[in-house]
């Protein structure tokens, strides 16, 4: 007998794309500049930009560094993207829409036009620690083979393909335009990275045209910063939760811890979003909380990242479970504690904190992305509390062992990214304290020269083998006690 019915052949229905109609605020004037266009940047100065109260008057338009491919994609949803806040025990997701226009880095003459213009008061940087080619002082090195490829490309009329090169170029057309004083922010985790950010700018512009170099330091306000928000890559696990939460397809979103934070000390001299209203703290000195920071969080993070992978783990969350990563944490925060002022920087609850942080296994934060450019991050991380240690008379063996585990990396491991790889690989053709010195070398210079330092790391090197290390930390309190404070 016939039903009368015909079998239907179904078509899956594809859920729509991002688009405005999940998120109806009207798209803001552009007012900020960012180059660094990466998961980190959208979970941190987009997020902080759309909770300000006045985020209505401001709009970013966001570059792509090496690859344009985010830039492509956003711009395919009108700049919107979906933040996906991960704690260790659920998601909760929002729909950004501070970026209001996504550009390929490549595009350097769209980016001359927007710095131009009047309008733009705020030029924002994540474009890594590498890119600044400063030296361990925080120096520019105008010798840096990147800097001459953009000192031609600059001077032949053409279009640079550094960063800073392409900054450079967009504050001449400023200046040109006299379009007036504006504030650079650099957001990359670097110490005093407002002064690291005028030095390079300053030293490229110099470089290539001192008059330039002049108006950029009389009328760009180079603002230092210490940000903060663990933001691993985003993966197809991440997209396919989206969609099925919130019902469209994202094919960028960020997934970021719920905590956030931001310390900016400097002048806006064509003003700034009201960013305090998400929770930034704009202070007058801001090398405590820098250092804080650096090398509470990102100091521990490279020490996972090097010990974590020599003992076979993936994740920051792994590592930390392993007695023998987590004790060389404990043992490097003493280390890093005794040098950092006592005053208002709540260190026993900021470590706490980061215990929790590091803990989230859900945060999915790979040791290898935090491997990279290690020859720079250690400059920041582990090299000002070995010297710290050292002048006050103790070892130093909390940071010494982050060194050496790098070592370690960089000889049992495949090769990781770094700006200074080639030389790596080539200290790594020598044997015995050779080696370890001419490793050092790349890291500090200073610290090479050290030969008690030298022979301390060379006897750190190997400590994350099979066999838990013999390192204690000298005040480890235990959780009840350390929450009381
Ligand atoms: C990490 C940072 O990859 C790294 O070097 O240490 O990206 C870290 O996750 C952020 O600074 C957290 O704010």
């Amino acid at each position: 007998m016939s039903t009368g019915l015909q079998k239907q052949t179904e078509t899956p229905v594809e859920p729509p794309r991002l688009n405005r109609t999940f998120w109806s605020a009207p798209k803001a004037p552009i007012r900020i500049v960012h180059l660094g266009l990466g998961a980190f940047h959208r979970s941190h100065q987009a997020w902080y930009t759309q909770q300000a109260g006045d985020a209505a008057d401001w709009g970013i338009a966001a570059f792509t560094g090496r690859s344009p491919d985010t830039a492509l994609a956003l711009a395919e949803q009108d700049g919107l993207f979906t933040l996906v806040e991960r704690t260790d025990s659920n998601d909760s997701f929002a729909v950004i829409g501070s970026i209001v226009e996504a550009v390929d880095g490549a595009d350097v003459a769209t980016l001359a036009v927007l710095l131009a213009s009047p309008d733009t008061a705020v030029v924002t940087l994540t474009i890594t620690e590498a890119a600044y080619l400063a030296d361990s002082d925080g120096a520019f090195n105008s010798n840096a083979p990147d800097v001459a490829a953009d000192l031609a490309t600059l001077r032949s009329n053409a279009h640079p393909t550094t960063p800073l090169g392409r900054l450079v170029l967009g504050l001449a057309a400023r200046r040109a335009a006299g379009g007036g004083p504006l504030a650079v922010v650099c957001c990359d985790n670097l110490s005093n990275n407002g002064a690291v950010a005028r030095n390079a700018v300053v030293g490229m512009a110099e470089a290539w045209e001192p008059g330039l170099a002049e108006w950029i330091s009389t009328n760009t306000s180079f603002v230092s910063t210490s940000v903060d928000r663990i933001t691993p890559r985003t993966t197809a696990a991440d997209v396919a939760a989206v969609e099925a939460f919130c019902g469209y397809r994202d094919t960028s979103p960020v997934v970021a811890e719920p905590f956030a934070s931001w310390v900016l000390s400097g002048e806006f001299p064509a003003g700034r979003p009201r960013w305090e209203d998400a929770g930034a703290l704009f202070v007058a000195d801001i090398e405590p909380y820098e250092n804080r920071k650096l090398w509470l969080l990102n100091g521990a993070h490279s020490l996972l990242a090097y010990a974590g992978q020599l003992r076979g783990h993936r994740t920051v969350a792994q590592a930390l479970a392993d007695l023998a990563c987590r004790h060389a944490v404990e043992a490097f925060w003493d280390e890093a504690e005794a040098n950092l002022p006592a005053r208002d920087l709540a260190i026993p609850a900021y470590r706490e904190a980061l215990l929790a942080r590091f803990g989230n296994a859900r945060i999915a934060h790979n040791l290898s992305q935090v491997a990279m450019d290690g020859t720079t991050k250690l400059r920041m991380r582990a090299v000002p509390v070995l010297r710290a240690e050292r002048a006050a008379g103790r070892p130093g063996s909390g940071a010494a062992v982050m060194i050496a585990a790098w070592m370690d990396c960089t000889a049992r491991l495949p090769p990781a990214q770094d700006p200074l790889a080639a030389e790596v690989a080539a200290a790594n053709a020598l044997a015995g304290t050779a080696r370890i010195r001419a490793l050092l070398e790349l890291v500090d210079a200073g610290l090479a020269n050290d030969a008690g330092a030298v022979q301390l790391i060379e006897s750190l090197t190997g400590t994350f083998a099979e066999a838990l290390p013999l390192i204690e930390p000298r005040n480890r309190l235990t959780s009840p006690e350390r929450t009381q404070l």
